[in-house]
């Protein structure tokens, strides 16, 4: 047995993206996906709509040994990884001061959010530009501009669930954003809306994005017949 490999606080988190090779075996999918979802250790599955891929999995648990078998697993089970992202649970540093069971749900997510069917996740980065430096910008101009950004997203309560991941030094950008939505107007009106904050408008630089619907294992293995 390989000894687990976890970050000191919070998870591991890995996203992959897949399409379905001919021949599929769903049997070895819903293996995969069980031997990945014990313990800590849990399995978000959603429908990909699009050319990018079929199906996504986000993983998330305090081994990444674990994460690996179940990318392994899926692999196996006839399944072609097109894209991923490899990041960790965190609490943002301009989050420190919220109460303990705010600070635990964002190290230690249960997921998915119910009646929030409607996901995306895009990766991004703050700009490091000459004369527009996120990581320039003194600490308390950052606090004011991630406030700013704080009371933008807290207008989407109840409607649209962040789950924001570190990935400086892991992957090829520094945070992943996975949003959960009620509907996919949600997750749009919500992004749209950040586009006019400070934090996002001058200094946000994104990647590709994902859409697609939340749903039960073996309702996405039927709708890839
Ligand atoms: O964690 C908290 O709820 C405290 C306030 C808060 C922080 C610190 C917060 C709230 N976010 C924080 C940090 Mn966020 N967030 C994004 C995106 O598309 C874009 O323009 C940006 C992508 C969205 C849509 C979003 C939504 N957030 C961050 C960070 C880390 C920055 C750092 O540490 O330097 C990033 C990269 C980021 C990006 N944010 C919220 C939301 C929403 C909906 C909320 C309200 C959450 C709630 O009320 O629970």
């Amino acid at each position: 047995m390989t000894e687990p490999v976890s970050p000191t606080t919070g998870w591991g988190v890995l996203h992959l993206f897949c399409k379905a090779r001919p021949g599929v075996d769903a049997e070895a999918v819903r293996s995969a996906v069980k031997a990945g979802s014990d313990g800590d250790h849990q399995v978000v599955s959603f429908a990909v709509l699009g050319h990018k891929a079929d199906l996504g999995f986000l993983a998330v648990g305090p081994d990444l040994w674990r994460l690996r078998t179940l990318q392994t697993g899926l692999q196996a089970a006839g399944l072609d990884v097109v894209a991923s992202y490899v990041s960790l649970t965190e609490v943002s540093e301009y989050a420190k001061g919220m109460p303990e069971e705010r600070l635990q749900a964002r190290l230690y997510p249960q997921l998915p959010p119910e009646g929030k069917p409607a996901v995306c996740f895009y990766p991004m980065s703050k700009r490091r530009d000459v004369g527009q430096n996120w990581f320039t910008e003194p600490y308390q101009e950052r606090e004011r501009l991630m406030f700013e950004h704080g009371a933008s997203g807290r207008k989407f309560a109840g409607r649209v669930l962040q789950l924001v991941t570190g990935s400086t030094g892991l992957d090829d950008y520094e945070w992943g954003v996975t949003l959960f939505g009620v509907t996919p107007d949600d997750l749009k009106e919500c992004v749209y809306t950040m586009r006019f904050d400070q934090a996002s408008a001058v200094y946000a630089e994104f990647g590709p994005f994902y859409t697609g619907m939340v749903a039960d294992l073996d309702d996405l293995l039927t709708h890839l017949r």
